[in-house]
């Protein structure tokens, strides 16, 4: 290797290999291990082939954090496994004839290899794998206990299906009415389906984000509030005539009670066709046909016109005797509250809509000021003081909610009750790549889970064909797989042909790293202790409400059951960017991909790393047509060059060196430091890029090479570069005299003393006059500054208590106004 030529391949070649050996990496479970804890967490990889720009980004990014943590001191925790079940392994053994696992394990390997050439700081020990035995037989293990609990059970309803992938969905998978996978169009289906019981934990999902607050992307917790849609309000029970049982409608405004001019139940709710009349059964059949072609967003699209059909009914108000004609709409959903509601055109938009179309009354029972609504054809939905609701009359919006719903408790046609937009997960699948459900059907015993010694099931030796999509599970067709004796009778029985949706997979396998050999449990109940929760997690926004509301389940659930001390599994969330090209996502069909091997091969891992850190933000896109691999690359050389070039032998005391340079060094690594820490990666980069051309400087045309203060520049930069371009800065750290690893450096600790800069003077005035005059740091605060200011020996005779105003304009000017 020539001495000073920058040389990534080379390094590349030179470093990797020392790294596997050394494993500066592996995190210690020595109990007498003083370091303090930290645990990060990347979302771990789906094996569709080589890493691609996307993980190239996402990976970079969480490397600095959990390198900057190695430095710091900390024992961490940076763990890497593959989320491996799914259907493109499926989907690719169909067209090749082959067994899923073939393509995922070759796919594993090339990544791993990738990683390992991108010099990612992973604990390589701890890798694990979703699509082994060792691991899914846990999943098995969890349904069981899920099972015992009464939160995995199965029912039969309507559920979200997709045609192309031809197995069901969770509501979490359904985008804006398409498959979150291949983005066909979703259609409902009558189907008996697994299920957990996600909604006993709706409250404390709701409650616990509490903890997240400051920790999570507000829009995450947002979406994930949204998402859960807790609503309070009353059911109310209506008596509809021809019909001994009542009818239950949820309302958030039961004070508006009195304005009830109709009903209006789901076209498409069972409830429909029950209470219709004999006449209108025709009628309702041919609209329920029109619902359903709908997707539930464009029913619920406030600006659809509104349709439905008169059932021929009636139904009585339970506070006035007043009769309503009940109607049948697709803007009532059947699976919300009770699939009917009670219309208050007046005071609700999509009500006030229907009853224009359908010239029903409009009763305005709450004044709010504004215009009448029967005439604006706008509702008003806000406060206001009741009218035309006899007992309620005069009372403020809260008021009459509490005092109906006592009416209403008293004569027990209603109460108070919360509504949630969440619904249990949907966790089967039509599909063979997954873990098959640890359940046999006995016609005596019914659902029996298999017993826990018995697990893992595993799946059948099925490939190629016998697994393309036939609407039930491919499993059904292993016969000697299926038929089985019963584990509680012994009589004949079948397995549970379904495999679980792949997020029961990531639901907690971060718990699993700590030790993914551990053969007593899902994972090791003590380790987790010592390094759970997660510190920091790093991933795509896309998980917003599915992988990351089931993992906070999962670990609600872990907690009642005594296995983790924790109940929220991650404290702090960073979602980055997508990396794009020319402005738009990069894809096969427009041609504008990038793939990240050639990058490599082209500019060196260092410079596509820095490029990945450097761009921008952690959170924004980079788009890479706007970026420079090639700039990354010469600012590396020009940083490894500053690093060969000292003359002066390691250890020399560095307080004899140029001051200068010393204060720039202290400040870059001062500021560093608090950029690292508030995730401004970018910008501490651009620090780094400042200390380099410092450096250069002071070589050429200040102290020389030979001076102390420019090791100690150039050291200074080898750690922080570490944190982003690993190989060079290991280059460097060796070519400056040090053994093994700059890994094993430590962060430095900039000296207070270098970090203040030439003083600057500040006039202290009272009432106008000047009292005081303070030297202080050219870059103080405002609030330090007046804090000092007001502690003047000089300026405390002339204050009798708290001054009326200061105005302060560090770092020259304050101003006081006794
Ligand atoms: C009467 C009323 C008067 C309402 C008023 C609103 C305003 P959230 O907040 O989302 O829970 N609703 C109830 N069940 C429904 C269903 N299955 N499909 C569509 N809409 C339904 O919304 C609750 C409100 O949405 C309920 O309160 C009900 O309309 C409607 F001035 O009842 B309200
Ligand atoms: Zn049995």
């Amino acid at each position: 290797m020539d001495e000073q030529v920058y040389d990534p391949q080379a390094l590349q070649a030179k470093w990797q290999p020392r790294w596997e050996e050394l494993k500066p990496y592996a995190a210690s479970e020595d109990p007498a291990d003083p370091r303090p804890r930290k645990y990060m967490l990347d979302m771990f990889p789906y094996p569709s082939g080589d890493l691609h720009m996307g993980h190239g980004e996402v990976f970079a990014i969480a490397d600095v954090v959990a390198r900057y943590w190695f430095q710091k001191g900390y024992n961490v925790l940076h763990p890497i496994g593959w989320d491996s079940f799914g259907l493109p392994a499926e989907n690719a053994a169909i067209k090749r004839n082959a067994h899923p696992a073939e393509w995922t394990y070759a796919n594993i390997e090339t990544q791993a290899n990738s990683f390992k050439r991108y010099g990612i700081s992973f604990d390589w020990t701890r890798r694990l794998h979703t699509s082994d035995p060792e691991y899914f037989r846990w999943n098995q293990w969890l349904f069981n206990r899920f099972f015992e609990r009464g939160l995995a059970y199965r029912k039969g309803g309507l559920v979200n299906w997709c045609p192309n992938d031809q197995t069901v969905l969770a509501n979490e998978q359904v985008v804006q009415g398409k498959c979150e996978r291949c983005g066909a169009t979703v259609v409902r289906r009558e189907l008996t389906q697994w299920y957990f019981k996600i909604t006993d934990y709706a409250d404390r999902l709701l409650d616990d984000m509490a903890q997240l607050e400051g920790g999570w992307p507000e829009r995450v917790l947002t979406m994930q509030r949204n998402w859960i849609g807790r609503s309070t309000g009353a059911d109310v029970r209506f008596q509809v005539e021809g019909r001994d049982e009542p009818v239950t409608v949820y309302t958030t405004r039961p004070d508006t009670l009195f304005g009830a001019t109709f009903f209006v139940v789901a076209a498409d709710a069972p409830l429909a066709a029950e209470i219709c009349a004999p006449e209108e059964l025709g009628a309702l059949e041919a609209y329920r046909a029109e619902v359903a072609k709908l997707t539930d967003i464009e029913r619920l699209a406030t600006d659809k016109e509104k349709t439905g059909v008169f059932l021929g009914v009636h139904a009585i108000n339970p506070v006035n005797g007043e009769r309503i004609p009940v109607w049948a709409a697709d803007y009532v959903l059947a699976d919300y509250g009770h699939g009917a509601i009670m219309a208050v055109p007046a005071h609700d938009q999509r009500d006030l809509d229907f009853a224009r179309k359908f010239e029903l009354p409009v009763r305005v029972v709450v004044h709010t000021g504004m215009a009448d609504p029967g005439e604006t054809g706008i509702a008003t939905p806000g406060e206001g003081t009741l009218v035309n609701s006899g007992p309620l009359d005069g009372l403020a919006k809260a008021e009459a909610i509490a005092r109906i719903i006592e009416i209403l408790e008293g004569h027990g046609t209603g109460r108070a009750t919360v509504n949630y937009r969440l619904r249990d997960w949907l966790l089967s699948r039509q599909r063979f790549w997954g873990t098959p459900i640890p359940i046999i059907h006995c016609p005596d015993c019914g659902e029996v889970p298999v017993p826990d010694e018995q697990l893992p099931v595993t799946l059948p030796d099925l490939r190629g064909e016998a697994l393309a999509p036939r609407g039930v599970s491919p499993l059904a067709s292993a016969t000697d797989w299926v038929n089985v004796p019963c584990p509680k009778c012994a009589g004949p029985a079948k397995r549970d042909t379904d495999t679980m949706d792949t997020f029961v997979d990531s639901s907690w396998y971060f718990l699993r790293y700590v030790d993914p050999t551990y053969e007593d449990g899902p994972f090791d109940v003590e380790r987790v202790r010592k390094w759970g929760p997660i510190d920091q997690y790093v991933g795509g926004v896309e998980h917003a409400v599915l992988h990351l509301l089931y993992s906070r389940f999962f670990t609600k659930v872990l907690h009642d059951m005594g296995m983790v001390d924790f109940v929220e599994p991650f404290l702090r969330l960073l979602n980055q960017g997508q990396v794009i090209n020319e402005g738009k996502a990069m894809s096969k069909n427009l041609g504008n991909g990038v793939d990240l091997g050639q990058q490599i091969d082209a500019y060196g891992v260092d410079a596509v790393r820095l490029t990945m850190v450097f761009a921008g933000p952690p959170e924004d896109d980079i788009d890479w047509a706007d970026v420079s691999p090639f700039a990354s690359q010469k600012f590396l050389a020009r940083a490894f060059r500053v690093m060969t070039e000292v003359s002066s032998a390691p250890g020399v005391d560095p307080a004899t060196g140029d001051l200068a340079l010393r204060k720039v060094t202290h400040r870059t690594l001062d500021e560093v430091t608090r950029l690292v820490e508030s995730n401004r990666f970018n910008v501490a980069v651009a620090r780094m890029m400042e200390l380099t051309s410092a450096t250069r400087k002071a070589i050429d045309s200040g102290p020389g090479a030979a001076d102390p203060a420019v090791r100690e520049a150039a050291e200074t930069l080898a750690i922080m570069l570490s944190l982003v371009a690993p190989y060079v800065a290991e280059e460097g750290w060796e070519r400056l005299g040090h053994q093994p690893s700059v890994a094993l450096a430590g962060w430095p600790a900039a000296d207070p003393a270098l970090l203040v800069l030439d003083s600057v003077t500040c006039v202290v005035q009272v009432a106008g006059k000047v009292r005081d005059r303070l030297e202080v740091s050219p870059d103080i605060s405002d609030a330090d500054l007046e804090v000092l200011a007001l502690e003047s020996d000089k300026v405390r005779p002339y204050l009798s208590g708290a001054p009326r105003k200061v105005i302060v304009r560090a770092p020259k000017l304050v101003n006081i106004v006794p």
